[in-house]
């Protein structure tokens, strides 16, 4: 059927086994890490909770990030209060009541407010015991914490100095290169993959955020591939990629290099023809083909070696009907084209989406819709909105669904602004969920 008529909105919904929202609340609290709930619980009673965690709704906050998979590891029950970074939009007043400069993340244990990450994790090791073998105040987990710091300066020195030329940007490279290569010593001074064996410790989880953004943004502006040109932390990604704790905090390429410029005042890129290539293909894919430059036998997914988790395409399919409405009055709002034509395109896409990488599964998009397509492929952000598998599978269906407008397929959508990230600004979202609790408690 979805290929000869463009399929309605609840033709689209029936493609997907939806559970009861209560069921879906209980996965959320119980299940797999994940970005959306807001309660935490482990199969424990809620009375069980001494801990809030104030995080961003972006899902994106590097040290935020610490703290979540700290909890998540654990296992410590705890609630989420989630508050707009200053970069994506308005800061809740409720929250600068209570943490005045409005810095994240914060943490509430029995009542005492903790402020700054290393702390916060301080604060829990000391109330529920340290993640594996040694606390972060260990002596011997010091100069680790250290040497994160070193490799983070390098990385920032490297990324955000505009118009380095040639020969600085070679400096930085080597210097980043040294560091990276002093990380991996660490890691070979004990058996297993991670820093103090085999078994993953809150010195794991400090190094997590960055090196993240490290591998991310790295390739983007410099064409750099973190994990092929360091074995010992590519080992230690892909055990971190064992974990569905760290699955569910996981963020992608695409996320974090357009992230990243408001929040470290610029991201530069070495302008090379590897970092050209590498930066072409995590905005305009192909997102599923082999890597530009990759052997194709035994090439290295530079981004995750997690497979798919379940059904990526229905994954992303139930994560935009959740926020159709709001998603339909951005791409209007930020396009000009009429409504009815990006409703049109939307669901071209999504039947596209469910259809896998056949071509033409449903008919084309209204014309004139490439650059609504577009700005809605720009912007899935990951974990926040769904994973990075299935990131992928909507970007390629979005795209390829832009490349059969029949007025002017290759129009881009709006450029993504480099100050700030407004554009991703939470409120709309947030307004839209609260109504739909209220109506549903009024039903
Ligand atoms: N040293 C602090 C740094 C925290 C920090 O820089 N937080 C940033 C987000 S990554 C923040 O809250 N900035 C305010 C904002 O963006 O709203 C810590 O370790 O917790």
């Amino acid at each position: 059927m979805l290929r000869h008529v463009l399929p309605g909105w609840d033709d689209l919904a029936a493609q997907l086994a939806l559970p009861d929202p209560e069921v879906l609340e209980h996965t959320r609290r119980h299940g797999p890490t994940n970005a959306q709930a807001t309660l935490r619980l482990f199969g424990q009673d809620e009375a069980h909770v001494r801990v809030v965690l104030y995080r961003d709704h972006h899902a994106w906050c590097p040290y935020c990030q610490k703290i979540w998979l700290w909890l998540e590891e654990r296992r410590i029950p705890y609630r989420i209060r989630k508050v707009t970074m200053f970069c994506y939009g308005q800061k809740e007043p409720w929250y600068t009541r209570l943490v005045p400069g409005g810095m994240l993340p914060a943490l509430e244990l029995d009542g005492r407010l903790i402020t700054e990450s290393d702390r916060i994790i301080e604060a829990l090791e000391a109330a529920f015991g340290p993640l594996g073998p040694l606390g972060l105040v260990d002596p011997a987990v010091l100069s680790l914490r250290q040497l994160e710091r070193l490799l983070f300066r390098a990385w920032c020195q490297w990324l955000c100095t505009p118009r380095l030329g040639a020969a600085a940007e070679d400096q930085c490279r080597d210097q980043f290169r040294r560091l990276a290569a002093a990380t991996e010593a660490a890691l070979d001074q004990t058996p297993g993959s991670f820093f103090l064996g085999p078994e993953l410790a809150g010195i794991d989880l400090v190094f997590v955020p960055y090196l993240e953004r490290m591998g991310a943004s790295l390739a983007y502006y410099k064409g750099y591939a973190l994990r092929r040109e360091h074995p010992l932390l590519h080992r230690w990604f892909c055990a971190l990629e064992q974990r569905p704790t760290y699955l569910g905090t996981q963020s992608d390429f695409h996320t974090h290099a357009h992230d990243l410029p408001p929040q470290m005042g610029g991201c530069y890129a070495s302008g090379t023809a590897q970092q050209g290539q590498w930066a072409y293909r995590i905005d305009q894919g192909p997102w599923d083909a082999p890597w530009p430059g990759e052997p194709p036998q035994d090439a290295v997914d530079p981004e995750t070696s997690a497979q798919p988790q379940a059904d990526p395409a229905r994954q992303a399919l139930a994560r935009v009907l959740r926020h159709a409405p709001t998603l339909l009055g951005r791409m209007v709002a930020a396009t000009g084209v009429p409504p009815d034509a990006v409703d049109g395109a939307l669901r071209s896409a999504l039947a596209q989406l469910i259809a896998g990488p056949a071509p033409a599964a449903a008919p084309g998009p209204p014309p004139g819709t490439a650059p609504a397509l577009r700005y809605l492929r720009d912007r899935i952000s990951v974990p926040r909105d769904m994973d990075l598998h299935a990131a992928r599978a909507l970007r390629t269906a979005l795209e390829a669904t832009a490349r059969r407008d029949p007025a002017a397929p290759m129009v881009p959508g709006p450029v993504l602004p480099l100050q700030h990230r407004r554009d991703q600004d939470p409120a709309p979202f947030v307004k839209a969920a609260t109504n739909r609790s209220a109506t549903n408690r009024a039903a």
